[in-house]
């Protein structure tokens, strides 16, 4: 195989490697677990992703996110939160209030980008 076909090879694989750690590990790391009190507060940034990007709240006891919105890339200006039948619009540079019921249901909650790039999850327990 001649150089210019393996370094094209070498290059695809490599942009592969970087979307799936882009996407499936880079905004996952971080964890924030609500503080005490009967409503629980939490802030997202909002900026290529969602930090924290998985949020552990209480069961039984209402919520309230706060999205913090840094940036004005069309991909985060919507979110959806379909367990929960929300769809906001989050303006740039502005933070948006989203009130989570105590009914919510235990278990994983995926929260999204309108086109489902940016990932994040609610832990309910
Ligand atoms: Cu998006």
């Amino acid at each position: 195989m001649p150089v210019d076909k393996i370094l094209v090879l070498l290059g695809g694989l490599a942009a592969i490697a970087w979307i799936n750690w882009y996407f499936f590990v880079a905004g996952r790391r971080r964890v924030a677990v609500a503080a005490g009190g009967a409503l629980q507060e939490i802030e997202i940034i909002v900026a290529g992703g969602y930090d924290p990007s998985a949020i552990r709240l209480a069961h039984g006891r209402p919520a309230r996110l706060v999205f913090d919105r840094r940036e004005t890339s069309s991909c985060s200006e919507e979110l959806v939160i379909p367990d929960l039948g929300i769809r906001r619009f989050l303006p740039a540079n502005e933070r948006t209030t989203v009130d989570v019921p105590a009914t919510v249901e235990r278990g994983t909650h995926e929260f999204t980008c309108g086109m489902g790039m940016l990932r994040g999850r609610l832990i309910v327990e």
